[in-house]
């Protein structure tokens, strides 16, 4: 009884909602509840108190782990899941072209609460739609066109494991994570590096040190493609030493606005670059190559 009631808002509020975003993708238009305050995404919410009772699976009570889960999601390499600070707008394709168009791309992603994602449609893969398991989105009916979009404003923290319908036994199967991002207490440091996976708000004290090492070409984002640790605390007057692995090609060691470090670009095993910090400050740095898969990191002068 409740559970056909639901069904219908469903249908009706994520239809307003796809009309919303066809008519507002192009323009600007803020994530978060800006965004939403339009009032559509922030509809398709509401359902998910009354839905949830009556579906048996909600993620928390699912015996198998998201690694599990996600094992035979198609465009899955088991990496860490591309992950969203508070500001931006994450997409998520749906048909995959490589895939043969039966992929969500990225197959997981973790962003913020409050944060809106979108879904836009490849026109790969035939007839989809996006919809949760546990009920708590739905995309409504399935759609094979090009350009078509389906968002949900994400409030609370959860594992959201959802599929496309048509093609759940072919493995195409998502996720997002929903958590709050790292914090080390330094609001920069904190912006940079949520965009490096091996990020877990931790910054390394090394102030009692004159000098301090970094791995370049450290495990992480996907290969070896880290610096570690990705944060670093240190006096000013230290020497900080970058050394290279020989793993994940060739790496550097830029900063990321006008700033002091500017290494080589060089692959090889034993490699390193040096920089002293006079000034006190958060330096902010990445590898040019890798910059985009999360090759980030800070050194904190005090
Ligand atoms: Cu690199």
């Amino acid at each position: 009884m409740p559970r056909s009631s639901t069904r219908r808002r469903f249908l009706a509020s994520t239809a307003l909602s796809t009309l919303a975003v066809t008519a507002g993708c192009v323009s600007s238009g803020n994530s978060g509840q800006s965004g939403s305050s339009n009032g559509t995404a922030t509809d398709t919410a509401t359902p998910t108190d009354t839905a949830t009772p009556t579906d048996t699976a909600t993620p928390s009570s699912t015996p198998d782990s998201l690694d599990d889960w996600l094992a035979d999601a198609n465009g899955y390499d088991g990496g860490e899941p591309q992950r969203h600070g508070p500001r931006a707008r994450p997409t998520v394709m749906v048909g995959e072209p490589t895939d043969d168009g039966l992929a969500f791309d990225p197959p997981v992603i973790e962003v913020p609460p409050m944060t809106n994602v979108r879904w836009d449609w490849t026109g790969h893969g035939g007839q989809q739609n996006v919809v949760a398991l546990d009920g708590t989105f739905d995309s409504g009916r399935t759609n094979a066109q090009l350009g078509t979009g389906y968002h949900y404003f994400f409030e609370e923290t959860g594992e959201y494991r959802y599929v496309s319908e048509p093609h759940r036994d072919e493995g195409m199967k998502g996720a997002v994570i929903v958590k709050e991002p790292p914090s080390s207490g330094y609001p920069k440091v904190d912006e940079w590096l949520v965009g490096a996976g091996n990020f877990d708000g931790t910054v390394v004290d090394r102030t009692d040190a004159d000098t301090a090492t970094v791995t370049a070409g450290a495990e992480g984002n996907g290969g070896h493609f880290g610096f570690a640790p990705p944060a670093l605390k240190v006096s000013t007057g230290t020497t900080v030493s970058w050394e290279w692995t020989g793993d994940g090609g060739a790496h550097n060691v830029v900063s990321k606005d006008d700033g002091p470090l500017d290494s080589e670009l060089v692959a090889e095993d034993g490699s390193a670059y040096e920089h002293t910090f006079e000034e006190t400050g958060s330096y902010l740095y990445h590898c040019a190559p890798h910059r985009a898969l999360g090759m980030r990191g800070a050194v904190v002068v005090e």
